[in-house]
């Protein structure tokens, strides 16, 4: 430990990271950036700039320009809808820490690694003008984005949410910009009308090719993406929406790397690592996992030079990491919650817990093809080893969020394929009835409330009100999140029903 660590350690303040402090105090025990920040040109942009690229796509690409000598991947990240991320990190020139959390409690068990390929941080509220030119210019060949599930606005029939006021404000003005030179002053409402306003941008000027790659845990995320902004296109001339078919590619990939939502406690053991004091550090689990269809239009990093795998078909490895890593996760989050657990280690440590997680991975398994190289037996158990890591904190309640936008992907697909081969999946049913019950009770055994956060978080409220003995049958007209299939089986809807009967009676003693 440095001295400064020490002090740190001791609760004093120290200088924040920046490039000026890390050329006069260095950085600590920590690894310093493996690219020179100052030497790289920005080549990428992020939309979504949270803590999951930031552990992921960012230092997959640092390590591959630290290997090729590349310098011109630089990125410029653009944040959502807080400037949040982006106070922390503008004054801290980009620069920020991962902390990798391996699964014992001893010091040496985390590492530290500075980040500098963030060259730039963008906040739509005020930086739209900056994006816009970013994502137009030439040099730019790859935009990467983790905007969450909700940030793809689509109908029951996977089409642009046209009845989403955002969206149609953002198709405004798209459609206006086509009747005039483009006045990228108006803030874009969603972060894909934010991306199609600079690609507007880019056709109407260089009109160079672009590789357009969601991060999001989405099934098929780039064909998603792909039919979302070439609709959206549609709307700033037919032109523009050929240009987009012909000219960007919309590779699907699978990620994965637990992030968890950094803490405070988190930025106190950085700071005595580093020796000083990191507002943008992020917090992530040793395991890390990118592959991607071989789908560009443009250059891009040579990504393979830090582990990740181009392939030609990613679905295999996409719907086995969907399925035995996050519709576990769910199962975790929400029967863990309303035991009173904080974190998926505690649920996961829980013996009743883990063979139920176990058991949802048995059921799921029949649903997958292998990918290749993969046993998938392995690769599941090696999945609930992850969950147990201690150190990671990763709560229950993030897991737990935006639970109508997950499970569609994570657990509503199995859901169907096993009922369409005549099987009612029991643990999948649990899950399901986790969930209406963590939105139904909304707090747990110990009385600890239990919020909800959720894009239909108010229609959500409203099936909770209302007699217990109906909540299935009231959640299951949610719209969007129960395909017909699923609602109307009533092998389905009477095993759902049976589970939340059951965790409710378990609860029911409970204040
Ligand atoms: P985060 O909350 O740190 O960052 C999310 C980013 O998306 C922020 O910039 C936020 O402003 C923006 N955002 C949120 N809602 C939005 C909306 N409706 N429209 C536009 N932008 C929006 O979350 P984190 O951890 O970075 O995860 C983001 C996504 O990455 C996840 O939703 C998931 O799809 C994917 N992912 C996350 C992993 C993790 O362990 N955290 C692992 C694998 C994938
Ligand atoms: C988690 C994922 O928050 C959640 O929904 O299941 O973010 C999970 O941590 C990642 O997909 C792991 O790769």
């Amino acid at each position: 430990r440095t001295e400064a660590g020490l002090a740190a350690a001791a609760g004093q303040e120290s200088e924040r990271l920046s490039l000026s402090a890390l050329a006069a105090f260095g950085a600590g025990s920590a690894a310093g950036p493996a690219v020179e920040p100052r030497s790289l040109r920005i080549g990428m942009v992020h939309l979504g700039l949270g803590a999951f690229h930031r552990a992921h796509q960012a230092v997959y690409t640092e390590d591959a320009a630290a290997v090729s000598g590349d310098a011109g991947w630089g990125i410029l990240g653009v944040t959502g809808r807080t400037a949040k991320v982006a106070d922390a990190l503008q004054p801290q020139d980009g620069l920020y820490t991962v902390l990798t959390k391996a699964a014992g409690s001893r010091e040496e068990d985390s590492s530290a690694r500075i980040i500098g390929s963030l060259r730039g941080v963008a906040f739509p509220g005020r930086d739209t003008p900056r994006v816009i030119q970013a994502l137009a210019a030439r040099e730019t060949t790859v935009v990467t984005m983790t905007i969450t599930e909700k940030g793809y606005p689509r109908d029951a029939s996977g089409h642009l949410a046209l009845d989403s006021p955002a969206v149609a404000a953002d198709l405004a003005v798209l459609e206006r910009d086509s009747r005039r030179p483009a006045n990228s002053d108006d803030a874009a409402r969603t972060p894909l009308g934010l991306l199609a306003r600079g690609l507007f941008a880019r056709y109407r000027s260089s009109g160079a090719p672009l590789n357009v790659i969601s991060c999001d845990n989405l099934s098929a995320n780039g064909s998603v993406t792909r039919t979302l902004v070439t609709e959206m296109a549609a709307a700033g001339g037919a032109g523009f929406r050929d240009w987009v078919r012909e000219s960007v590619s919309f590779p699907d990939t699978m990620v994965d790397r637990i992030v968890p939502a950094a803490t405070e406690a988190d930025r106190r053991e950085a700071q005595t690592l580093l020796g000083l004091r990191d507002e943008g550090l992020v917090v992530a689990e040793p395991f890390g996992q990118w592959i991607l269809s071989d789908d560009f239009a443009a250059r891009r990093p040579a990504w393979e030079l830090a582990g990740a795998v181009v392939t030609r078909d990613v679905r295999p490895f996409e719907a086995a990491k969907l399925r035995l890593l996050n519709g576990t996760h769910s199962l975790l989050a929400y029967l863990g919650a309303l035991r009173g657990y904080r974190t998926i280690a505690e649920a996961a440590a829980d013996e009743e817990l883990a063979a139920a997680a176990a058991a949802l991975q048995a059921e799921v398994l029949p649903t997958l093809s292998p990918p290749p190289g993969v046993d998938l037996a392995e690769y599941a158990a090696g999945i609930l080893a992850r969950f147990r890591n201690p150190a990671l904190g990763h709560t229950t309640l993030q897991v737990a969020m935006d639970g109508s936008q997950k499970l569609p992907v994570r657990a509503l697909g199995a859901v169907e394929d096993l009922l369409a081969r005549g099987v009612v999946p029991e643990a999948l049913a649990r899950l399901v009835a986790g969930w209406m019950v963590f939105v139904y009770r909304g707090r747990d055994a110990f009385a600890n409330e239990l919020p909800l956060q959720d894009p239909l978080a108010e229609v959500l409220a409203g099936k909770a009100r209302g007699p217990q003995g109906g909540l299935v049958d009231r959640m299951f007209e949610l719209p969007g999140v129960f395909s017909a299939p699923v609602a109307g089986n009533p092998g389905f809807r009477t095993a759902v029903a049976a589970h939340a009967a059951e965790l409710l009676g378990s609860l029911s003693h409970s204040p």
